[in-house]
């Protein structure tokens, strides 16, 4: 059988890319690749999500006596290791844990990166078998290298990311991250359990088809949303429609098949909760920053996600992202109060 030698691996590609970067220090590879070791172990879990019942249920004890942890607590736990015994993150902060953690030892402290993550986002579709996945962002420190990290290195806009990715535990595995260069997809290759490059240089289409929203809320919304659903509902193929709805309630999913065929998807705040349900640290700002850099747009509905200045670890937002022209359309009716 003869090898494809053009297609990269992970950390061929980071290395690639590390050539064209004079005085590149190879930390930001070392975290992706570190991310990446994480989220192949979180899959293999995953994948025997459907066996719960039989090896144990979470909190139990399982067939080889190992503990079974619920599968959100699985991940958040294998990437705080991967990143505390690497040498390329100063410090962490999670959904599943109310402060920030700061690696604080030596080694770490000299790291100039912290990194965020939702470590299973949309975990209430693991027992349905449903696309989950797992969302991060890179910053770099402001405080001194050398000292542990503090709160201000957290909050930052997310303008000020330098890494951001997700990785998305569906019928294929994919690892996705953008950096200000560009969006890059890989695919866990089963056969040699490596990420390999499989959708170079994402564009995010200007325009699509698909809106993303959960329609079981559409009461609850402002005037300016209603009447952004009610009119891709009506569109007719004059303008560019019909639209179809697509929304799996896993918003890695989501947003990922709107990045690859075109799309905008929406989390608008409701009545009830007017921040809406998604976090900004975590879950709005890698995403916001993905597919700005694909080419898209992304917005609390009227301000851009990437310039909020964030006031706490888990605050929400609104949330709309996608294609640049469907995003501009939603713009006009959010000036609808
Ligand atoms: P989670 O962080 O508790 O998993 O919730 C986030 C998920 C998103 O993936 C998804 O877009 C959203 O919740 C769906 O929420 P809803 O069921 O309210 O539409
Ligand atoms: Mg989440």
């Amino acid at each position: 059988m003869s090898v494809n030698r053009t297609i990269l691996t992970l950390d061929e590609f980071t290395i690639q890319q590390l050539r064209d970067v004079p005085n590149a220090t190879g930390e930001l590879s070392r975290l992706l690749r570190d991310i990446g070791l994480a989220a192949k172990r979180v899959n293999v879990e995953v994948n025997k999500a459907g066996l719960v019942d039989i090896l144990g249920d979470a909190g139990t004890v399982n067939v080889q006596g190992e503990e079974v942890k619920k599968l959100d607590i699985y991940a958040n736990d294998q990437l705080i290791r991967v990143l505390k015994h690497g040498i390329s993150c100063a410090g962490i902060a999670s959904e599943e844990l109310d402060d920030f953690v700061a690696f604080d030892d030596e080694i770490s402290n000299k790291s100039k990166y912290v990194c965020l993550f939702d470590p299973l986002d949309g975990s209430a579709n693991i027992d349905v078998n449903v696309s989950i996945g797992t969302i991060f962002c890179v910053y770099k420190r402001v405080t001194p290298i050398g000292t542990p990290v503090a709160m201000e290195d957290f909050l930052q806009p997310g303008h000020q990311q330098v890494a951001a990715g997700y990785v998305i535990y569906g019928s294929s595995t994919m690892l996705v991250y953008a950096t200000r260069r560009g969006v890059n997809g890989f695919t866990l290759d089963p056969s040699i359990g490596e990420w390999t490059l499989s959708h170079p240089d994402i564009k995010c289409p200007e325009t699509g088809r698909i809106y993303s929203v959960n329609h079981g809320n559409f009461f609850e919304y402002n005037e300016g949303v209603k009447k952004y659903i009610t009119a891709c509902q009506k569109k007719d193929k004059s303008n560019g429609g019909p639209y179809t709805q697509r929304y799996i309630g896993s918003m890695v999913a989501d947003v990922h098949r709107n990045l690859i065929k075109g799309g905008i998807f929406t989390y608008p705040g409701t009545t009830s909760k007017p921040a809406g349900k998604l976090r900004l640290l975590y879950e709005c700002n890698p995403f916001a920053f993905i597919v700005e850099v694909a080419g898209g747009k992304a917005t609390d509905g009227t301000k851009r996600i990437l310039d909020l200045q964030p006031t706490g670890l888990h605050q929400r937002t609104p949330f709309f992202v996608g294609s640049r022209l469907m995003m501009e359309e939603l713009e006009t009716y959010m000036l609808i109060s």
